[in-house]
């Protein structure tokens, strides 16, 4: 690869559960490169798997934060081995996995600081430490805690209307808190100062700890994103000062303090650079007036390589299903998340995690072949059948795995609608089950994507035949009475927007049947796409980190969408027709949400 043509590169970071990934691009977004190391190739001394070290008795699932720093020398190591002109780089920025801690003691500054770049990082920065692991985004260790945080504010969806997340194993603020009151108080008390993964790698190339980047802090459950702060009760009880430890004021107060220095201030939205790249990296690599723009988390990044506008939705089709959207709404539900949107101030992300996807279609798939005498895992029968399905009155709800959204355990479930009343049916033909599946999958993206974008972009709800669904509307109200999909009921608004844009990406997103359908019930305004993006979260950091020093030379905030756009060729996405049948699935979308209301809990 020669990189002579270009003047100016871009460095975008992926550090996530199994490897770190960098990718090189040029000012035009071009991307040039990818360099990358697998942990469990190169980095068996730390006795990991998949990346990680799993106790199942705890449920701890942890990532050792040397073999991280390892794996910054190995692939910058290798560019250079490549001969990597690492003095062209004006800017690095990139992503992390989400929620993920790092803990720094009271010699961390001075270490990263004096680093000598005749040696690597890892045993340089062994003192930098007080713990040597990162709870992993996997991590289910955490399940009392689960209970505190959501007691603390009245339920799920009081710390959701806070935090943009009810509580959940992997956030931060209950990594923390188990930490601090039963794992090792201690080393709590030691810790100087507390990193998400996305700003201890900043730090590391920063060579001083830089603060927490405000969209990625929205995944601490510590984070009010009504007030732009840290909420005080919830940092008392991450902190094990809660009403519950049962502390003076006192020591509440003390310890929310103590907390707070740990954390640091959260860096509100910005275009503005942390600062250069420290010497350690000049000398040993020699890059040279390089900026270091803050890091986020990998989903947050996801959605910056690409320019999404409010009410795009991105669809990410794997084995399980990862909805993510812009909004201006702030409409939280314990259902699903809302982070701060890291480069478009005033935007959210919307994120629903779907454990049920891939899998579950492919039980499906393999029921149908067995019935047709298919021996190997096709998917001609299963799309021959699905491009005909309609809506008739029939769904299941398929969840193999205990599900997320909703909160459900494992569990099948099929139903007809008779008038108004819905019948449970124990089984039927399989070819039921094919335009059934795809379709309660979209349908519930579609219930929860509806409150998040309802409101957020006038396009949502098109006036011109609101008559027209006022009266669909009134007839679902009378046949199902309240929707409540979120916590809480779905209004007109929320029912009837549509989404501009649709995006999918993932193993299925392949499968042009599927896509078809869920494009043809989601009902975009605007158009489908089916994109690759391989790299999506490296490329969204490296787009950060050009636009930021794009904006910086102009010392002027530009509009991020705007910076892509000028230079992204959306001619260049693959887009798909579909036929609309969105108003005809507004039945099933009743359906659906009353068949959700009697499934089993474990
Ligand atoms: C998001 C989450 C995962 C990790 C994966 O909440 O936990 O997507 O970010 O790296």
């Amino acid at each position: 690869m020669s990189y002579e043509n270009s003047k100016e590169l871009y460095l975008g970071f992926d550090l996530s559960t199994q490897q770190l990934k960098i990718i090189v691009t040029d000012d035009n977004l071009n991307h040039l490169n990818t360099y990358n190391v697998e942990f469990d190739s190169e980095f068996k001394k730390y006795g990991i798997s998949k990346g990680v070290l799993t106790d199942e008795s705890t449920g701890e699932i942890l990532s050792p934060v040397n073999m991280w720093l390892d794996s910054i020398n190995y692939v910058f190591d290798a560019m250079k081995k490549d001969g990597f002109p690492f003095e062209k780089v004006r800017g690095i920025s990139g992503s992390a996995q989400q929620h993920g801690s790092v803990f720094w003691s009271n010699k961390a500054n001075d270490l990263l600081g004096e680093l000598d770049s005749s040696k690597d990082l890892s045993s340089q920065l062994d003192d930098a430490f007080t713990y040597k692991m990162s709870p992993n985004w996997q991590d289910h260790s955490t399940g009392k805690e689960i209970k505190e945080f959501e007691e603390l504010v009245g339920g799920a969806d009081n710390l959701a209307k806070i935090t943009g997340s009810r509580a959940h194993y992997r956030f931060t603020g209950l990594q923390i808190r188990k930490l601090a009151t039963r794992k090792n108080p201690k080393l709590y008390k030691e810790t100087s100062r507390i990193s998400l993964v996305s700003s201890f790698v900043a730090s590391v190339l920063l060579g001083n700890i830089t603060n927490i980047e405000e969209a990625d802090a929205c995944g601490m459950n510590l984070y009010d994103l009504n007030t732009n702060s840290h909420d005080d009760e919830l940092l008392a009880l991450s902190a094990g000062v809660g009403k519950i430890d049962k502390v003076s004021e006192d020591e509440k107060i003390k310890g929310i303090e103590e907390l707070k220095s740990k954390l640091g201030d959260i860096k509100p939205i910005t275009y503005k650079s942390d600062g250069l790249i420290s010497s350690y990296f000049k000398n040993k690599y020699g890059f040279k007036d390089c900026k270091i723009y803050s890091f986020t988390g990998d989903n947050l990044a996801t959605i910056i390589s690409l320019p999404l506008n409010p009410n795009d939705i991105l669809v990410s089709l794997g084995t399980s299903t990862t909805v993510l959207l812009i909004t201006k709404n702030y409409n939280p539900s314990s259902q699903y998340h809302l982070f701060k949107h890291p480069t478009l101030p005033d935007h959210y992300m919307g994120m629903i995690c779907y454990c049920n996807g891939s899998l579950a279609r492919e039980k499906i798939r393999d029921a149908v072949n067995e019935k047709y005498g298919i021996e190997d895992k096709s998917w001609d029968k299963f799309n021959e059948i699905l491009d005909k399905a309609k809506f008739d009155k029939k769904l299941g709800i398929y969840f193999p795995l205990g599900e997320i959204v909703p909160n459900a355990s494992a569990q099948f479930k099929r139903s007809i609608l008779e008038g108004n009343e819905l019948k449970d049916v124990e089984q039927w033909d399989v070819e039921n089950d094919v335009g059934s599946i795809v379709e309660s999958q979209t349908l519930s993206c579609r219930l929860r994507t509806g409150p998040m974008i309802s409101g957020s972009n006038k396009e949502s709800t098109p006036t011109e035949n609101s008559q027209h669904l006022h009266q669909i509307y009134d007839d679902l109200h009378e046949k199902f009475g309240d929707l409540y999909t979120d916590g809480k009921p779905q209004n007109f608004d929320s029912l009837t927007s549509r989404p501009n844009n649709i995006f999918y990406v993932g193993g299925a997103s392949n499968n042009h049947s599927i896509i078809k359908k869920m494009g043809s019930i989601l009902g975009a305004n605007n158009k489908n796409y089916k994109v690759e993006i391989p790299n999506a979260c490296a490329l969204g950091g490296a787009y950060k980190a050009s636009w930021g020093y794009f904006c910086e030379q102009k010392s002027d905030f530009v509009n991020f969408n705007q910076y892509l756009n000028d230079k992204f060729d959306f001619n260049d996405l693959d887009h798909f027709d579909v036929d609309d049948e969105w108003e005809s699935y507004f039945e099933g979308a009743g359906m659906l949400a009353k068949m959700e209301q009697e499934l089993k809990h474990d």
